[in-house]
């Protein structure tokens, strides 16, 4: 297939659409990969079904909104959201697990305005919440684990790229978390690295500031 019949539309971040990236580097899909900065966003803005981005538009020019359908949608054709409908259900709980705690990082401390509520929020987020997350993500991995290296079966699904580049994005904002939490995520990050579709893209993507 030509790169030509999907296209992903999102800004020069990573943010919300590297985890379709990464699916699709995963799955050696060709695709392109259209990136965009802030100030030219006004000229993509009316041509999104939603108005927002990431949008992945189909050879037939439909268009698929919201990262995680999306997401969900290239791992599925790519045999990366679980081997039957069961595995899928738990791979989705490792991604809304994710989600939480994204949800949280973002609104209560990356993008909070004010600098006092932000020391707070980023207290409390380092000493409970993400606590409890990790201990959560170490539930569900004790549960549905077949292999060290992935959270659900013995494969790579896009939950696990989902965690991978959920922690990436936390490491870079947040420096001090890393080794907090010892090993327990470097299977994963082994995993990924060693991976040659992965490894080639993770080389040569643009560096960004989150
Ligand atoms: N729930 C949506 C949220 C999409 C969203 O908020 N996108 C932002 C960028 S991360 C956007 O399009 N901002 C520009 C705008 O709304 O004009 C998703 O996960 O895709």
């Amino acid at each position: 297939m030509s790169s030509g019949d999907l296209k992903l539309y999102y800004f020069n971040l990573a943010a919300r659409g590297e985890l379709t990236r990464l699916i699709l580097a995963a799955a050696g899909r060709s695709y392109d990969d259209i990136r965009y900065s802030f100030e030219q966003w006004p000229e993509y803005k009316p041509k999104m079904i939603l108005g927002q981005c990431p949008v992945l538009e189909l050879a037939d020019g439909t268009q698929i909104p919201q990262s995680l359908s999306i997401a969900r949608y290239v791992a599925r054709e790519a045999n990366m959201a679980g081997a039957d409908n069961l595995e899928s259900a738990k791979v989705d709980a490792v991604v809304e697990t994710q989600r939480d705690i994204n949800e949280i990082f973002y609104s209560k401390v990356f993008f909070e305005k004010d600098e006092t509520k932000k020391a707070e929020q980023l207290k409390t987020f380092l000493e409970e919440t993400l606590v409890k997350h990790v201990e959560n993500l170490g539930k569900l991995k004790k549960a549905y684990s077949k292999d060290e290296r992935y959270f659900v079966g013995n494969q790579l699904s896009w939950a696990d790229l989902f965690v991978y580049q959920s922690i990436q994005s936390l490491v870079q904002a947040l420096p001090e978390v890393k080794g907090k939490f010892g090993d327990q995520f470097k299977p994963l990050i082994d995993a990924v690295h060693a991976n040659e579709n992965l490894k080639k893209y993770l080389d040569s993507r643009p560096k960004t500031d989150f």
